[in-house]
């Protein structure tokens, strides 16, 4: 016997991954020319608790700080091939890096040359030599506020799940990365059947229920590297990472089973939903971009939903 969806405790659990989230290791993206010091800096950082990864290839700051999920970047001001006051406007042109900060550690002690690199988007600018005390505190104060306000930026209030146009764009970015690692990527479209007659016949806030629970299971099933956004309405985007259009669907009839043996209340008893499903994948698309590729999951989408809906066509 399937009990009835409980709200509190689904509640609770998405208090577990908040509170989860806010006590995870601070990761910290360090960009410093001397050696020396940036291994210094790291094993600093490393002792407060934190996850440091040093930038080795300029060009790819943006891959880099998407890769390793960096949540604080730490940045010298002077390195002999870009500046930091050239990469940190790099950084701010990416919506996903608007709310990431930016911390310049540099020697330069001249005031107005520090509130000039600070022009390039910057948050803080601290001055070597630093105390390590100095150091820690100056990171976790920012990444601890950079979390909360990133997660009222980019994620969905109903949902906890990626919005829609931070969805698109880590999509865009892990095309590219599967493209030069040469890796499979499955994109998946995945939209509640017959949603407008759950909205007609129990009322908004059930719906709004109904799409909580998806969003939860597709949560829970996928795994933590994998994006995850609310498209539309009721209508979801995913991004597998590592993983091929076959492989998806096997994952997503999971879920399909999971969503269908729900049971939702309502005021005078209790429904079912369903939903559907479109896989695609990089490699049997070679010439499509990363947009056309979420176009041809919404085709696969259609066909499933053509196809009697509750089944995943890949
Ligand atoms: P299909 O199986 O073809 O997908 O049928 P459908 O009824 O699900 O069709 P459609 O996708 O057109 O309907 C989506 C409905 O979702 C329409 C809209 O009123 C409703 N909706 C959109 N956003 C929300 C929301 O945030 N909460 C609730 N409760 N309903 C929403
Ligand atoms: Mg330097
Ligand atoms: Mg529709
Ligand atoms: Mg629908
Ligand atoms: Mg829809």
């Amino acid at each position: 016997v399937v009990k009835p969806f409980d709200v509190p405790r689904v509640v609770n659990q998405l208090m577990q991954l908040v509170i989860r989230r806010s006590v995870a290791a601070e990761r910290v993206l360090i960009i410093e020319d001397d050696d020396d010091l940036a291994q210094h800096y790291q094993l600093v950082l490393q002792a407060a608790g934190m996850q440091v990864a040093r930038l080795t290839e300029a060009e790819k700051i943006v891959e880099t700080v998407l890769s390793q999920r960096s949540e604080l970047v730490l940045m010298d001001l002077y390195m002999p091939r870009y500046s930091g006051r050239e990469l940190a406007g790099v950084l701010r042109q990416y919506p996903s890096c608007v709310g990431l900060p930016i911390v310049f550690l540099s020697g330069e002690t001249d005031v107005n040359r520090q509130l000039s690199a600070m022009g390039s988007g910057a948050d803080d600018f601290l001055t070597k030599p630093i105390s390590d005390e100095h150091l820690v505190a100056a990171i976790r104060v920012r990444v601890e506020r950079a979390r909360y306000l990133n997660e009222q930026i980019m994620l969905d209030g109903l949902t906890g799940l990626l919005k829609h146009a931070n969805i698109k764009e880590a999509a865009e970015l892990e095309w590219h990365s599967a493209q030069q690692r040469e890796q499979a990527v499955a994109f998946v479209m995945v939209d509640i059947d017959f949603f407008k007659r759950v909205n007609d016949q129990y009322g908004h806030a059930v719906g709004d229920m109904v799409i909580a629970s998806a969003a939860m299971l597709l949560r829970q099933r996928l795994r933590r590297d994998d994006r995850i956004g609310r498209y539309g309405g009721e209508e979801f985007f995913a991004v597998l990472i590592d993983c091929n259009a076959a492989q998806a669907k096997l994952i997503l009839d999971d879920i399909r089973e999971r969503f269908e043996r729900l049971v939702f209340q309502h005021a005078n008893g209790h429904f079912h939903c369903s939903l559907s499903g479109g896989c695609v994948d990089n490699q049997s698309h070679a010439d499509a971009n990363a947009e056309q590729l979420r176009k041809l999951a919404d085709e696969a989408l259609y066909e499933a939903k053509h196809g009697g809906r509750n089944c995943i066509v890949a």
